[in-house]
């Protein structure tokens, strides 16, 4: 199947749920670093994680710099990009957030092949959620994702409801040899210092292509779009990698 630059099959682009246009450089930059114009990498990551843990939140704070406590549910996918600057250099980050309902997914696949970083994402208030992220941590290594992994416990602020102790997020993360957070997309907390943290990584291990000369979206992709496979499209014709 041919794909667009982002790895995600042609016939997967039918846009849905469409929500405001985000912006692709964020206020979330540290006031010590500016962002470049054309950052030196692009590195595609992927968030997975169960329904419900806070991955478009998570997107959102990072990305926005806003929390939605009414957050919708994401269909297919969501694509949002925002470039971090760093001493060793900058790096645009192409990030998929998933689907966690269940329907969607078979789709994973298409949005975690070929991404250099994986955010895998729990809910401290549901020890369901940490035995979901386990199995697709499972699911990467098993299908050969060598994607650098950050294990993120997030929603901290609410530590009343707390039912997954941070040792054993913790535990769970060095066993898999994953980067380990726990976060609040609510409050902010950890949620700039996790994607630096990847993006930091990313740069020192190489782990991504110098960026495309004419820069922008991958093919056909719209900031903070819902994506949803299903029948053809114009878009999908449209598509200069579809067959
Ligand atoms: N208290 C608290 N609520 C959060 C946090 N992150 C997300 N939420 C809430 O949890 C709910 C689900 O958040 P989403 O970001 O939609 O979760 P998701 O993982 O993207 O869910 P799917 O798209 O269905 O896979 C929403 O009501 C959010 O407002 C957090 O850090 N703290
Ligand atoms: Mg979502």
């Amino acid at each position: 199947m041919r794909r667009n630059l982002a790895g995600v099959p042609c016939s997967a682009l039918k846009y849905a749920n469409r929500k405001p246009q985000m912006t692709s450089q964020s206020t979330m930059q540290s006031a010590s670093f500016r962002v470049p114009t054309h950052p030196d990498r692009t590195a595609k990551i992927v968030l997975l994680g169960e329904a419900a843990v806070g991955k478009s939140s998570l997107a959102a704070r990072f990305v926005r710099n806003e929390f939605l406590p009414t957050q919708e549910s994401t269909i297919g996918a969501a694509f949002l990009s925002h470039t971090v600057s760093t001493a060793a250099g900058s790096v645009k980050l192409e990030i998929w957030d998933t689907a966690g309902q269940e329907r969607y997914r078979s789709l994973a696949p298409m949005y975690y092949r070929g991404a250099v970083a994986a955010l895998v994402v729990y809910d401290i208030t549901s020890a369901e959620s940490l035995k979901r992220s386990q199995s697709w941590i499972q699911e990467l290594r098993r299908n050969g994702c060598n994607a650098l992994i950050a294990l993120l416990g997030n929603k901290c602020d609410l530590a009343e409801k707390r039912v997954v102790p941070q040792q054993q997020g913790q535990e769970i993360a060095a066993e898999e040899g994953a980067m380990f957070y726990e976060t609040s997309a609510k409050n902010g907390d950890n949620v700039e210092t996790v994607f630096r943290a990847v993006a930091e990584r990313i740069i020192a291990e190489d782990r991504a292509p110098a960026a495309r000369p004419t820069g922008g979206e991958p093919p056909g992709a719209r900031k903070g779009s819902g994506v949803k496979p299903g029948k053809k499209t114009q878009e999908k014709k449209s598509c200069p990698c579809a067959k």
